[in-house]
């Protein structure tokens, strides 16, 4: 897997993502949204991330938009909203952050020459349906010890049409399917609301390609014994087409749950990925 590239868009607001200010005792706060064709969802994203309340908190903040390789608008909007784009090599959402983590975690390590203040990514869906609002609650359960926390959308209120009965039995399948290989408590595996501290996020050795991601973040962290917790939040109806197509999904993604399984955890960070040709955006 090669490393996709980023394109900062930043260039008008300093404090938005791609550059790397001044290191703050509180952390960064890193947050990327996996986007795929999402011009009419993208922007509304943006706009509710709460950075100026995060700033205020004491917080510096990276907005980054890793690219599928869209072929709407999306990419236009992103610029006039500031924000940074990582553009992926190749197809799948699993392939786009693994190549997102691996560009900012390795660039990051640059940049703060080993001083380290604490970090902490965030992982948000494109399309609408996850509350950036909720990104200050799940710093605090990072900030308070725990590595992982996963929003659980079977734990607040769905609203109506936002999960397909298919999907919702799926969910549910799959979620007791990881409780019972990796034995740690949890609803709703399949979530796209994540957040990571950082040192937890660089021991996981991914592999997941698409909408198996999920099922291999919770595995990896589960087997590196990582603080897993959920925390409630509401899911709201996609705006725009969906992109994943539901039994051949829920196929993978439980044959990476089994694989993960077996495997056990990755070793070494350095199998993250080969090196990416990605260059630093400072
Ligand atoms: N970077 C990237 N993002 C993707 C890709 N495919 C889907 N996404 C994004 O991943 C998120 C989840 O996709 P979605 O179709 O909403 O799946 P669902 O919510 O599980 O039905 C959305 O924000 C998509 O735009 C991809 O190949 N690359
Ligand atoms: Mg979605």
């Amino acid at each position: 897997m090669g490393g996709g590239q980023p394109e900062d868009t930043s260039a008008r607001n300093p404090r938005v993502a791609g550059q790397h200010p001044q290191p703050s005792p509180r952390g960064h706060v890193v947050i990327f949204l996996p986007a795929l064709n999402e011009e009419r969802a993208i922007g509304h994203v943006l706009q509710r991330i709460p950075k100026a309340q995060l700033e205020a908190a004491g917080y510096t903040v990276s907005v980054w938009v890793v690219d599928g390789n869209s072929t709407d608008r999306t990419l236009e909007v992103i610029r006039k909203s500031g924000a940074s784009v990582f553009v992926q090599t190749g197809r799948g959402k699993g392939n786009g952050m693994r190549q997102a983590f691996d560009h900012l975690l390795r660039s990051r390590d640059r940049a703060d020459g080993g001083s380290r203040e604490p970090e902490f990514y965030f992982m948000l869906d494109a399309d609408g349906t996850y509350p950036p609002e909720m990104v200050p609650v799940f710093l605090e359960a990072l900030a308070s010890g725990q590595d992982v926390v996963l929003g659980s959308r079977f734990l607040g209120k769905m609203a109506e049409g936002a999960m397909t009965t298919l999907n919702r039995v799926g969910n549910r399948v799959l979620s007791a399917l990881a409780r019972l290989l990796f034995g740690v408590s949890v609803t709703d595996v399949c979530t796209g609301m994540w957040a990571f501290n950082a040192d937890t996020l660089r021991e996981l050795s991914l592999e997941a390609r698409g909408f198996d991601l999920e099922a291999d973040l919770f595995g990896s962290a589960a087997l590196k014994e990582a603080r897993i917790t959920e925390l409630p939040i509401d899911y709201a109806a996609r705006i725009g087409p969906p992109k994943l197509i539901p039994l051949r999904t829920g196929l993978k993604i439980a044959l990476r749950l089994f694989k993960r399984r077996l495997n056990g955890p990755s070793t070494s960070p350095e199998h993250r990925s080969k090196p990416s040709r990605a260059s630093t955006t400072t």
